[in-house]
C-alpha cells in the first residue's frame, strides 16, 4: 500500500510557515536520528530559502550511535552544514543551542533586539519537547503521536531569543516509499493513514536484515525466520499473542513489534545509514 500524509490542517500549517519564515532569523531543524534524510522536510529547504539553520538529530538515544557519528559524518563533508546529534529531553545536549542561534544571526545581536528562531521539522519529532527544555517548563504541548501541534507558538528565552514552535509537516508525495516506511515505523504518521502490518512486515525484515541479534534476543527466537509475516508469527507465538484455534493475531504481534522498535526496548536502532543513499555521481554513472 502506499503512504501519502498530508491533511488539510498540513497544507494549511505549511502556507503558515512560507508566511512566517520571512520574519525569522534562524531556522532550527529537527530531524530524526534513526532517520536523518528520510525525515528531512524537502519542502522545508525551499521555503527556508538563505535564511540560517542548525540541523539537530534529535532522539539519538533512541538510534545506533555507531550509525549516528556516521551521519554526523557525512553531513558535514556532502552538505557542508553539520548537524548536532541530541536528545530534546536532555537540558544539557541543547543549552548551547541559544548561543549558537545568535552567532547565526549577529545583526540581531543588538540591545533590544531579539533573534528570533523558529524550531521545525516532521510531526513527532520533538520541536515541542525541544521548547519545553530549553524553557525549563512544559508550556508546548507535547504527545507521542503525530500533529499534536496545530498552530505555531511564540516563547521567549531570556537572552534576546524567541523560539517558535511550529506543526509537523510532511510533504504532498512521498515520492520515496521506502522513506515513507521509515517514516511510519518511527511514529511520523498518523496510524488511519497506513496498514499497521503493512509496516510492521516491512520492520520485521528491516530488523532480520540489519539488526538479527537484538531482534532474536527481544523475542527470544532460536532462528530468525527468512520471511516477513513469518517473523510476526514467531514473535505472536512467543508471547501467546493466540486467537481462537491457536491462529496468531497477527495485528496484535505488528502493533507489539512497531512500539518496541519505536521506544528502543528492542535496542538502539537507525532505519538508515548513509550509505544507502548513493551520491547524485553514482546514479550519473551510465
Ligand atoms: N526518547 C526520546 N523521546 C523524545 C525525544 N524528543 C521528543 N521525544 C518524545 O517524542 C514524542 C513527540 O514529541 P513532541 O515534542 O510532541 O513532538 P513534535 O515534533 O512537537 O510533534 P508535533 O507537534 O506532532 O509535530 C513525545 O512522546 C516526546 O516525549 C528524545 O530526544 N528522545
Ligand atoms: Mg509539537
Amino acid at each position: 500500500m502506499t503512504i501519502n500524509w498530508f491533511p488539510g490542517h498540513m497544507n494549511k500549517a505549511r502556507r503558515e510557515l512560507a508566511a512566517s519564515l520571512a520574519r525569522i532569523d534562524v531556522v532550527i531543524e529537527v530531524l530524526d536520528a534513526r532517520l536523518p534524510r528520510s525525515s528531512r522536510n524537502p519542502m522545508l529547504a525551499e521555503l527556508r530559502k538563505e535564511t540560517p539553520s542548525i540541523r539537530l538529530l534529535n532522539k539519538s538515544d533512541l538510534a545506533d550511535p555507531e550509525v549516528t557519528a556516521q551521519w554526523l559524518e557525512a553531513l558535514s563533508r556532502d552538505e557542508g552544514a553539520s548537524a548536532l546529534d541530541i536528545s530534546a529531553t536532555e537540558n544539557s545536549d541543547i543549552r548551547r543551542l541559544p548561543g549558537l542561534c545568535k552567532t547565526l544571526a549577529p545583526h540581531r545581536g543588538g540591545v533590544g533586539k531579539t533573534v528570533r528562531c523558529m524550531v521545525v521539522g516532521i510531526p513527532n519529532v520533538g520541536k515541542s519537547t525541544l521548547i519545553n527544555t530549553l524553557l525549563g517548563r512544559r508550556i508546548a504541548k507535547v504527545g507521542d503521536q503525530p500533529a499534536v501541534t496545530r498552530r505555531q507558538q511564540q516563547f521567549h528565552l531570556d537572552g534576546g531569543v524567541s523560539l517558535c514552535d511550529s506543526p509537523g509537516v510532511l510533504w504532498p508525495k512521498l515520492a520515496d516509499q521506502e522513506g515513507a516506511y521509515r517514516l511510519a515505523a518511527s511514529g511520523a504518521i498518523r496510524e488511519t493513514a497506513f496498514e499497521m502490518q503493512d509496516v510492521a512486515l516491512f520492520a520485521a525484515r528491516f530488523l532480520a536484515q540489519r539488526y538479527p541479534e537484538p531482534l532474536a534476543q527481544r523475542y527470544k527466537l532460536d532462528t530468525i525466520p527468512s520471511k516477513g509475516p513469518e517473523i510476526l508469527e514467531a514473535l505472536g507465538r512467543k508471547r501467546g499473542f493466540l486467537k481462537r484455534g491457536g491462529i496468531v493475531d497477527a495485528e496484535r504481534a505488528a502493533a507489539t513489534l512497531l512500539r518496541e522498535l519505536r521506544s528502543a526496548a528492542i535496542g538502539r536502532i537507525s532505519f538508515e545509514t548513509p550509505d544507502d543513499f548513493p551520491p547524485p555521481e553514482a546514479d550519473e554513472a551510465d
